[in-house]
């Protein structure tokens, strides 16, 4: 039963009113009740897990009034929507983001003082859902945090891994990989609902047969049937009583699993349809950029866009919507290629399922998606193997040849004789197998496509899709990246906030990052600069006790923190920033550097690399080995030492960003697409030492010169001495500096003599060094005596870093979401 069945006096309880300010005594109360009734337990009898999931179901009761009443206006007041279709999201924890967008941190923390509970051991207890890789997942995060922010009618859809990114450890140095279950104690935040689960068909066949009109209409018969079971999350708005829906979906088997075959005493039969479908969402593939062709991957993208496309017009729309409206009720924004098989399926839903003309079907479908690209590697653009693709899901198959058909007869009108440029063009790939390019297909159907920085929009129309950019150029659009400075400055950097509020007399930069800019004549103040210093020393100290609690590592709180956190990925040069550190070393070693000129430095390494990735793991253990003899060797007294905790994640960042001072962004230019990583940093106060890749350029252009160190080849650059052709070993013989550097590792120093475990990360930088680690490597040194040289002159030092987080408040994903609204969403 629904709606005015039901007396409208007893709509919501009366009980207890869920919204702040309430008073410490009336939330131990709350705590109290949800442990004893909700969990079954006294205080006395109750584990740190018990009283993480009573706290965090008191906290999450003052966002149900919000999410209830968020769910009634846009109801009562259906406007466009935003759908996101991301398959990650990286979200960090809960507990500390739901605290602070209820204004109830200090109220908790006395709340829990008072029952004798530490509410930091409580946050410790919470896993964080790795439901991302890095970057384009914690994108995702940001962006749907600013959407409820600014009220935007959003929903995220995605996928409810049942085991996130995987675990990293170390043995011997190398990266060992443990599934990540994140679930195993329960999670508080999420909303099962079953009763609105979606079938969703993989394989079988398609017919053609006449409808009751005449009309021809294709058929499709799955072999096979998955449910999709929703999930639903918070996602509170900053303090505004808005809180948004992110609904992932969770796989099950259709119809349980066979009693016959069970009761036979066949069990693994049994069950194995059932396991295959869970499969589905069992677990987050690793990668980072590069995809695997992997059949299980396609399942899962097309699963959960089937399961998000009928979510939104069977249960999100009214019941009597007419479908031609509908894209003035919803933008399907595509984060990157992965949610690209939406546009057959929406294309199938239309025409097979609701009767609409192909033609009219398609002018709707054009207007629904809108596509974001987030790579600039050729090798990361999606492609699917017709064959593969047409096993899974023949009749989507059959609706992109149809697509593709129109589309290229398109290109020939408006090229008329040009097949070599049809060819380039056609969303179906002949070589070196005929394959859909996932790529080309959002382009054509998007409204938009853009990219995620100034320069790698400019990338992608120039490089990566010039035929598409000359055909519809106005179709291309840049919209930069941005990071939210609830989580990343707000909550993971309590002290420079109380600072930055204090000195702003206002905390309304939470919500509009841009009145940083009010810090900008602070920076020639040093009683100010004195405070952000300690800030910063605070910071290290806080990250200090993190390192040696989690890793047994020790931080020397007095060195420069210099810090590259980021995935372990060829292009972003982790092998660069070592070979720093070994020239030091080396330099030391053999008497070419006074140790006295060695500024006392902390080199902070986290990063994955994807299991499969060779070169990665090597250097990931390489980085380890380099780490135990220069952190041992006396002869560097200390001045020199690296740390590499394993199992970078957001909680980490949260404790690292906030204390590093200097921050390494040096991709090779024209790789990295964006960069987010940049963002935080800067808007914590470390400077930037990097290349002009991605958003690190405009981060330089609004910093300015004199507050970035920049270094290296340009991205024009890059490509002249391609076409020269590039020859790593000529800068090996030319400077002495790198042949001592190359060579020492090459030696087996680092590697106990054995130069077998050296060689793979040596030899590819001598002999392939696709991405010109050693075209860079003097620059990079020329850029590192900078910052010594500025380093030194600590009160200099303070006032680049003030002024940085004075101007990136342009970084914040709030103004990208403006962009997106005011340049492709319109909603
Ligand atoms: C990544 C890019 C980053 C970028 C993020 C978010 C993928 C495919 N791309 O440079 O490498 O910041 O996306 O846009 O993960």
């Amino acid at each position: 039963r629904r709606g005015s069945a039901f007396p409208a006096s007893h709509e919501l309880a009366t009980g207890p009113v869920k919204s702040p300010p309430v008073t410490v005594d009336g939330f131990v109360q709350e705590f109290l009740s949800e442990l004893n009734y909700g969990q079954g337990v006294k205080l006395s009898q109750s584990t740190i897990n018990d009283q993480y999931l009573a706290l965090a179901r008191t906290v999450r009761s003052y966002l149900m009034a919000a999410w209830l009443e968020t769910g009634h206006r846009r109801r009562k007041n259906p406007t466009k929507m935003v759908a996101y279709l991301s398959a990650e999201y990286l979200l960090g924890r809960q507990l500390g983001n739901a605290l602070l967008s209820t204004n109830l941190i200090s109220i908790a923390e006395q709340a829990m003082h008072e029952c004798g509970i530490d509410i930091a051991e409580l946050r410790a207890q919470e896993i964080e859902p790795g439901l991302g890789n890095g970057g384009l997942g914690r994108l995702a995060a940001c962006f749907v945090d600013s959407l409820a922010t600014m009220d935007v009618p959003t929903i995220g859809y995605g996928i409810r891994y049942e085991y996130g990114i995987f675990r990293q450890s170390f043995e011997d140095g190398r990266q060992v990989e443990q599934p990540d279950p994140w679930l195993r104690l329960g999670s508080p935040w999420e909303f099962p609902h079953p009763e609105r689960a979606v079938t969703v068909g993989f394989g079988g066949q398609t017919e053609e047969s006449a409808d009751e009109e005449g009309r021809n209409r294709c058929r499709w018969t799955p072999e096979r049937q998955v449910r999709g079971v929703p999930y639903h999350y918070m996602v509170p708005g900053y303090r505004n009583g808005v809180v948004n829906t992110l609904r992932l979906w969770s796989a099950e088997a259709h119809e349980g699993f066979d009693l016959q075959v069970f009761n036979s005493g066949d069990y693994a039969r049994a069950t194995q349809a059932q396991t295959v479908a869970e499969n589905i969402s069992k677990v987050l593939y690793p990668d980072d950029s590069t995809p695997q062709g992997k059949e299980l991957r396609l399942q899962q993208q097309y699963f959960f866009v089937a399961c998000s496309l009928h979510d939104f017009i069977e249960n999100t729309l009214p019941g009597d919507f007419d479908l031609q409206n509908l894209p003035k009720r919803i933008i399907f924004q595509l984060n990157d290629t992965h949610p690209v098989i939406a546009v057959p399926e929406l294309m199938r839903l239309l025409v097979d399922e609701k009767g609409f003309d192909w033609d009219e079907a398609w002018a709707i479908t054009q207007q629904c998606f809108a596509y974001t690209c987030h790579t600039l590697l050729p090798e990361a653009l999606e492609v699917w193997p017709v064959e593969l693709l047409g096993r899974l899901l023949p009749r989507h198959l059959e609706i992109i040849y149809r697509i593709n058909d129109d589309f290229l007869a398109q290109v020939r009108e408006a090229f008329p004789g040009d097949e070599w440029r049809v060819r380039r063009m056609s969303i179906i790939a002949e070589h070196p197998q005929r394959s859909v390019r996932m790529a080309f297909l959002a382009t054509v159907a998007a409204v938009k496509v853009n990219g995620v920085a100034a320069l790698h929009s400019q990338l992608l129309r120039d490089n990566v899709l010039p035929d598409f950019a000359e055909l519809w150029p106005e179709k291309f659009t840049n919209v930069t990246n941005g990071i939210t400075p609830r989580r990343f400055v707000r909550l993971a950097n309590r002290r420079l906030s109380g600072l930055v509020t204090e000195a702003l007399g206002t905390e309304e930069w939470v919500t509009d990052l841009d009145l940083l800019r009010g810090l900008e004549p602070l920076a020639d103040d040093a009683a100010f600069r004195e405070q952000f210093r300690q800030v910063k020393a605070a910071n290290k100290n806080r990250l200090a006790l993190v390192l040696e609690g989690r890793d047994g590592l020790v931080l020397e709180q007095d060195h420069l923190i210099d810090v590259m956190v980021k995935r372990l990925h060829e292009y972003k040069r982790q092998s660069l920033k070592l070979l720093h550190v070994v020239s030091l070393y080396e330099g030391v070693r053999s008497g070419r550097l006074p140790i006295e000129r060695v500024t006392p430095r902390t080199v902070l390494f986290g990063a994955k690399a994807a299991p499969g990735y060779h070169l990665a793991k090597e250097t990931i253990a390489l980085i380890n080995h380099v780490a135990a003899v220069v952190n041992e060797d006396p002869i560097m007294q200390g001045r020199l030492k690296v740390l590499f905790p394993a199992n970078y994640n957001v909680n980490l960042a949260e404790k690292i960003i906030p204390a590093a001072d200097l921050s390494e962004q040096i991709s090779l230019a024209g790789k990295e697409a964006s960069g987010t990583g940049n963002m935080k940093f800067a808007l914590n106060g470390a400077l930037t030492i990097g290349t002009d890749d991605g958003a690190n350029v405009e981060i330089r252009q609004l910093v300015g010169d004199d507050n970035f160190f920049l270094f290296g080849l340009s991205e024009p650059e890059v490509e002249a001495l391609r076409k020269e052709g590039y020859v790593p070993s000529s800068y090996y013989e030319q400077d002495p500096v790198l042949r001592a550097t190359l060579d020492l590792i090459g030696s087996g120093h680092f590697t106990n003599g054995s130069r077998h475990s050296a060689a793979a990360v040596v030899d590819n930088l001598l002999h392939h060094d696709p991405f010109m680690a050693l075209a860079d490597f003097q620059a990079y040194l020329a850029a590192q005596d900078r910052v010594d040289e500025a380093y030194a002159d600590q009160d200099a030092w303070s006032r680049m870093a003030i002024l940085n987080v004075a101007r990136c408040g342009f970084f914040s994903s709030d103004r990208s979401m403006r962009d997106y609204l005011d340049k492709i969403w319109h909603a």
